[in-house]
C-alpha cells in the first residue's frame, strides 16, 4: 500500500463526518495524514482541528481482538467467535423463553458516524421479540422529536447558507460543529452587515463573540427570553398573519398568550435587556429567512421541552417555515429523520393522549425510543416487567448517561449483558460478554445524520484498513447471531443469492416478490446482507442494507431523486441510486428538494400545527417563574459536559489525543475565584448531591457568574504504557443525578447541575 495514495474516508468524531482524504503509513494500519475532501457535497474541504487525530480512534491501546466471556470469579477470558456466537445466542433465548422477548433490551445503533452495523440489529430484534431500544437521542433529541412529530411531522434545518437571521440557541457550533462546514457559516453570517447572528448562550463562547446580538441568558431561562421576543413580536403585530391564517392550525390560543405576555418582566427575569429583545424581535420581524438551531444548552436544561417549542415559533410566526433561505424539513437516508410515527401518538384537542411507554414506569417513549433516565427504573424493581436483559451496541451508557452509580447498579441486576464495541469501555467491563468489532475505518461505513437542504448528500466509506484480526463487522456479527437463532433454514435464501449474482435488476424483481414473504420483510437487512452482500465488493458488503432504503426513496420521493440527477423509474431509479452510492468515493448528493414543495407539509392537512396543549398550558405557568428548587448547600450551576478542540464524546479513549486542555479544568468566573478563595490553576473540590471530584481551577471569564463548567467524554480509563488502567479527568455522570430531568421527555439537566466548590 502507497504511503503516497489519499484516500477518501470520513471523520468519525461528530455527527457533521466531514469527508477526509487520508494517507496510510506503510503498515497500511496508521492513519498518518488528513486532509479535508473537497469533493465531498456536505464538508466541501473543511474539518475541524479533531480530523487530524482520528488514528487516535483508530489504534488505541485498548482496541479489543477477541470475544471475551465473563468468568465466574469476574475476570474474561477469549473466547473463540463460534463459541461467543452460540453461547450469546442461547443466553438472549434463554431470557426470551423464560420472561418474554420484551424483557430484553437493546441499547446503542451507531454513536456519530457508523449507523450502517446498526441497521442490521433490526434483523434480530424481531427474533428475540425484543420490544424495547433506545440510545443516546433519548437523552437529548426527545423533546424536539415530541414537538416535531406533533407541529409539522418531520424533523427541520435552518439554511444558514443563504438565510438572513441565524438563531443559534443553547449550542456553540464553533466547538460542536453539528453542523456542515461550522465555524464558515458561523464566520460568515457573523460578518456579513446585511444578516444577523443571534447566540442565545449564558456564556459568551466562540460562537458568541461573533453575533451581532448575543443573548447572555441567565442558566435555564431560555423560555422567559424567547417569550418575551415573540410576545414583542406579536404585540407590535409584526408576525406573519397572513402566512399563519393560510398555513398554520392552531394559532388562536398561542398568539393570545404571546399577546398577553409581560415583556418587560420575562426579560428582566431572563437576565437580558428589554434593548436586546427589541432589537432580536425586529431582526426575525423583518425577514422570513431565519435559520434556526438548537442543541444540548436548552435541551439538558430546566424547561426544555417548552424551550423548543418556543424554538420552532421562532421560524413558524415570521413565516420562515419552508420560505427560501428559511427553515425546512428534511429527507434523509432514511426517508425522514426523527420523526414519530403515525399512530405513536393520538392528538385530541392539541394533546397527545396516548403514546408507547415503558413498561415499569409507563414513562413517555419518543420514537419509539425509552427516555435514558428511566432506563435503570426499568432494572432496579421487583416488578414482574422489569428487563432482564440487555444488547449495547456502539455505545457506552455506563459512561455517558445520568447517575453512573445507578446505572451500574441496575447493569448488575441483569441476568445477561452483551456489548459490541470496538474497545474496552466502562459498559463493556460489566458486560457478560464482549464481542470485538472492527473500527469505522476497518467496514464499510455511513452516517444516517445528514440534514441539508434544498440539496442533502449520503456518503458511504469504504473500508480503507483490513480488519484487526479477532474482529468483525457488525453486519458479520449479527448475521452469525441470526444463523445461531436458527431463523432461517439452510438453502432458504438460495434463489435470492442466485438472483443477486444475475444482476440488479434481476434481484429487484426477486426482492419484490420475495418481500410478500413476512418472514423475509420483518428480517430484511439480514437477508440482503447474505444475498446481495455477497455479491458486492469486499471492502462494500455492508452496504448491503442500503439497497431498501435506496428504493424506498425511490418510490416515495422519485423527483426529488430525478432533480439531483439521478435516471429512471421504479426499481431502475432505486437501483441507479445504490449504484451512485457505491461508486462514489467521496459521497453524492442524494435528493433536492424545493423551499416549499410537497416535502415540507407532512401533516394530513398540509398545514404546520401550533397548538400543543401541554405546552400551552406551561407557557400559561411562565408567569410564576417557576426554577428548580435551589438548595443553599449548593448554590453553583455545573454545566456538566461542555464541547471543546479536545473532546468527542468517548469515541477517542486515549488521552494523548490532548494537546493543549488540561482534561481536568473547570471553568471558573475570576470573580467567583476570588469570593472562594480559589487560585488560577490550583485544585478544587466539586462537589453535588451525588458525588464528588477534584478539579483543577482555570480562570475564564467567558463564565457567567455562579456558573461553572467541565468539558466532555472525559473521566474514562485508558491503559497507561505499562497497560496499568489510568483515569484522566472528571466522569461527569457521577456527579449528575437521575432525578434532574424534563417532566414531558425526561432529558437529563446536564448543563444545570447544582454544585459547590471548596478549596482544598
Ligand atoms: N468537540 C466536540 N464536538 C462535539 C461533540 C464532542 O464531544 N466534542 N459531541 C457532539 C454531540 S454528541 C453533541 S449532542 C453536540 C452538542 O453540541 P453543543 O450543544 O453545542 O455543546 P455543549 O458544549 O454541550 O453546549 C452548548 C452550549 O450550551 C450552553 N449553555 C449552558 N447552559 C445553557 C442555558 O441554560 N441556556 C442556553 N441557551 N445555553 C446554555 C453552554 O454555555 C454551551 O456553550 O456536539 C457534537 N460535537
Ligand atoms: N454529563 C453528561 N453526559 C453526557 C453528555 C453531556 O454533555 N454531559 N452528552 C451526552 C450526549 S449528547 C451523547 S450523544 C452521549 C454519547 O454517549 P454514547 O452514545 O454512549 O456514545 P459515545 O461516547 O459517543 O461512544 C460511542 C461508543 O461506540 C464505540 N465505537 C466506536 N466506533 C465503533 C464501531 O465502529 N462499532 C462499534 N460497535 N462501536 C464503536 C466507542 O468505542 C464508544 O464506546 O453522551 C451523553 N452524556
Ligand atoms: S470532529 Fe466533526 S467537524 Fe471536526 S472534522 Fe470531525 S466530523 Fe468534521
Ligand atoms: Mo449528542
Amino acid at each position: 500500500m502507497s504511503t503516497e495514495e489519499w484516500r477518501p474516508t470520513a471523520c468519525n468524531l461528530c455527527y457533521a463526518n466531514c469527508g477526509v482524504l487520508v494517507r496510510l503509513d506503510e503498515s497500511g494500519r496508521n492513519i498518518v495524514k488528513v486532509r479535508g475532501d473537497r469533493a465531498h457535497p456536505g464538508s466541501q474541504g473543511y474539518t475541524c482541528n479533531k480530523a487530524a487525530q482520528i488514528n487516535y480512534y483508530q489504534n488505541g491501546r485498548d482496541r479489543l481482538s477477541s470475544p471475551l466471556r465473563r468468568r465466574p470469579d469476574g475476570t474474561f477470558e477469549a473466547v473463540s467467535w463460534e463459541t461467543a456466537i452460540v453461547e450469546v445466542a442461547a443466553r438472549l433465548e434463554g431470557i426470551r423463553d423464560t420472561y418474554g422477548g420484551d424483557k430484553l433490551f437493546y441499547y446503542g445503533g451507531g454513536g456519530q458516524g457508523n449507523h450502517l452495523g446498526g441497521s442490521y440489529a433490526s434483523s434480530v430484534g424481531p427474533v428475540l421479540q425484543a420490544s424495547y431500544s433506545s440510545n443516546a437521542l433519548a437523552q437529548e433529541k426527545s423533546g424536539l422529536a415530541w414537538l416535531n412529530g406533533r407541529m409539522l411531522r418531520g424533523s427541520w434545518h435552518g439554511d444558514f447558507d443563504t438565510c438572513d437571521v441565524a438563531i443559534i440557541i443553547g449550542k456553540n457550533p464553533w466547538q460542536s460543529n453539528g453542523m456542515q462546514r461550522a465555524r464558515i457559516r458561523m464566520r460568515d453570517i457573523g460578518r456579513d452587515p446585511a444578516r444577523t447572528l443571534i447566540v442565545m448562550d449564558p456564556r459568551r463562547t466562540e460562537t458568541a463573540e461573533l453575533a451581532d446580538i448575543h443573548l447572555a441568558v441567565k442558566p435555564g431561562r431560555d423560555v422567559w427570553c424567547i417569550a418575551a421576543i415573540l410576545g414583542h413580536l406579536v404585540q407590535t403585530e409584526r408576525h406573519a398573519r397572513e402566512w399563519l391564517a393560510e398555513h398554520a392550525t392552531g394559532a388562536e390560543r398561542v398568539l393570545e398568550q404571546l399577546g398577553d405576555v409581560p415583556v418587560a418582566d420575562y426579560a428582566a427575569f431572563a437576565g437580558i435587556p428589554l434593548a436586546q429583545i427589541e432589537q432580536a424581535a425586529t431582526a426575525i420581524a423583518g425577514t422570513d429567512r431565519i435559520a434556526v438551531t438548537e442543541d444540548l444548552g436548552i435541551e439538558m436544561a430546566p424547561n426544555s421541552t417548552l424551550c423548543t417549542y418556543l424554538n420552532i415559533l421562532l421560524f413558524l410566526l415570521p413565516g420562515a417555515f419552508a420560505a427560501p433561505g428559511g427553515t425546512h424539513l428534511v429527507t434523509g437516508i432514511t426517508g425522514g429523520y426523527m420523526v414519530d410515527g403515525d399512530g405513536a401518538e393520538e392528538v385530541v384537542d392539541g394533546y397527545g393522549v396516548s403514546w408507547q411507554k415503558t413498561p415499569v414506569t409507563g414513562a413517555r417513549m419518543i420514537q419509539g425510543m425509552m427516555p435514558c433516565n428511566s432506563i435503570p427504573e426499568e432494572i432496579l424493581t421487583d416488578h414482574p416487567n422489569r428487563f432482564r436483559g440487555a444488547i449495547v451496541e456502539s455505545a457506552n451508557p455506563l459512561h455517558s448517561l445520568a447517575d453512573t452509580r445507578r446505572f451500574e447498579a441496575a447493569l448488575d441486576a441483569l441476568e445477561f449483558v452483551v456489548v459490541i464495541d470496538v474497545a474496552m469501555t466502562e459498559t463493556a467491563q460489566l458486560a457478560d460478554y464482549v464481542l470485538p468489532a472492527s473500527s469505522t475505518f476497518e467496514k464499510c461505513e455511513a452516517t444516517f445524520y445528514p440534514q441539508e437542504f434544498p440539496e442533502n448528500f449520503f456518503h458511504l466509506r469504504r473500508r480503507l484498513i483490513d480488519p484487526l484480526p479477532g474482529t468483525l463487522p457488525e453486519a458479520e456479527i449479527y448475521a452469525r447471531l441470526m444463523e445461531a437463532l436458527g431463523v432461517f433454514e439452510p438453502g432458504e435464501l438460495d434463489e435470492l443469492a442466485r438472483a443477486a449474482e444475475a444482476g440488479y435488476l434481476v434481484y429487484a424483481e426477486a426482492m419484490t416478490e420475495a418481500l410478500a414473504s413476512p418472514k423475509i420483510a420483518t428480517h430484511l437487512n439480514y437477508v440482503l446482507y447474505r444475498t446481495l452482500g455477497a455479491t458486492l465488493p469486499d471492502d462494500a458488503r455492508e452496504a448491503a442494507s442500503l439497497w431498501a432504503n435506496c428504493h424506498q426513496l425511490a418510490a416515495t420521493i422519485p423527483d426529488h431523486l430525478r432533480a439531483a440527477g439521478h435516471k429512471g423509474e421504479g426499481l431502475a431509479l432505486g437501483i441507479e441510486l445504490f449504484e451512485k452510492i457505491l461508486a462514489s468515493e467521496s459521497g453524492v448528493v442524494l435528493l433536492k428538494g424545493e423551499p416549499g414543495d410537497a416535502t415540507q407539509w407532512r401533516r394530513p392537512d398540509g398545514k404546520v400545527n401550533l397548538l400543543v396543549g401541554e405546552m400551552s398550558d406551561e407557557l400559561d405557568r411562565l408567569a410564576e417563574y417557576r426554577m428548580p428548587e435551589r438548595d443553599d448547600a449548593f448554590p453553583m450551576l455545573l454545566c456538566a459536559g461542555e464541547r471543546g478542540s479536545y473532546t468527542a464524546n468517548t469515541i477517542i479513549r486515549d488521552p494523548g489525543w490532548m494537546q493543549s486542555n488540561n482534561p481536568d479544568s473547570l471553568s471558573v468566573h475570576p470573580a467567583d475565584a476570588a469570593r472562594l478563595g480559589l487560585a488560577d490553576a490550583g485544585s478544587a473540590r466539586l462537589v453535588t448531591k451525588r458525588g464528588e471530584a477534584v478539579v483543577q481551577v482555570e480562570f475564564n471569564d467567558r463564565m457567567q457568574e455562579g456558573s461553572i463548567s467541565l468539558p466532555n467524554g472525559l473521566g474514562t480509563v485508558y491503559p497507561d504504557a505499562a497497560g496499568r488502567p489510568m483515569r484522566t479527568g472528571v466522569h461527569l455522570n457521577e456527579l449528575t443525578d437521575l432525578q434532574d430531568r424534563d417532566p414531558w421527555v425526561g432529558t437529563p439537566w446536564h448543563k444545570h447541575v447544582r454544585a459547590r466548590l471548596e478549596p482544598v
